[in-house]
């Protein structure tokens, strides 16, 4: 199984570039932010907790992002691999991503961590909030709350796969195919 953890601030090119991974090596996408964005849509209990959060640009609790990975795990039975983006973003959920797997019999292959300017990421995410109904991107002051939240919080999660020597840098500067050829180069050699 692969099982790549794409990681990298808000903005770096996470669910552009696990769509066109998904595709090329038929893996299961598991992002937490579609899955939190579809019950805000749908109104769910959940939905309504995790509006507050996002719109603010803080982190979702621990334990609710936990509880939706597990049980996208007992649903995608079966498949080739998971592309985890977004997720886990603090070291609790990945020590709990870790049990999970575990108890499958199965583990994360590699972290991929798309390496971005903070003022590209800016100006990527402004431009989405003027093509897309995302709130949390139509708000500069909320982008860079996502950032500083990114830097104190999710950056550390990188150590955690360091020494499990999983972890590799991708440069995440320049147009959308370059930076699928490194990613794609860097599974290949590893
Ligand atoms: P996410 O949905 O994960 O959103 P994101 O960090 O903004 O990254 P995304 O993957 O969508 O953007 P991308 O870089 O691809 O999280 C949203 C919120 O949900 C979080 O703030 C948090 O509140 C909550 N949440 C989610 N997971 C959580 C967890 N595990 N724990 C707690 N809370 C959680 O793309 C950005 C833009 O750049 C796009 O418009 C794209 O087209 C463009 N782009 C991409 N690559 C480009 C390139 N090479 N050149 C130019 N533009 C590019």
């Amino acid at each position: 199984m692969l099982n790549i953890v794409l990681f990298g601030p808000p903005g770096a090119g996470k669910g552009t570039q696990s769509e066109k991974l998904i595709e090329k090596y038929n893996l299961q996408h598991l992002s937490t932010g579609d899955i939190l964005r579809k019950a805000i849509q749908n109104q769910t209990p959940l939905g309504l907790e995790a509006k507050q959060f996002i719109d603010k640009g803080e982190l979702v609790p621990d334990e609710t992002v936990i509880g939706l990975i597990a049980k996208e795990l007992d649903i995608h039975k079966n498949v080739k691999g998971f592309i985890f983006d977004g997720f886990p973003r603090t070291t609790v959920q990945a020590q709990k991503l870790d049990e999970m797997l575990n108890s499958k019999g199965i583990s994360i292959t590699l972290m991929m961590a798309l390496e971005v300017d903070h003022k590209e990421l800016v100006k990527r995410l402004l431009n989405r909030g003027l093509l897309s109904a995302r709130t949390d991107d139509q708000n500069e002051t909320v982008i860079e709350n996502r950032i500083k939240v990114y830097n104190e919080y999710t950056q550390i999660v990188a150590e955690y796969y360091k020494a499990q020597n999983k972890f590799k840098t991708i440069d995440g500067m320049g147009s959308i195919d370059e930076i699928f050829e490194r990613l794609c180069k860097t599974i290949k050699e590893f």
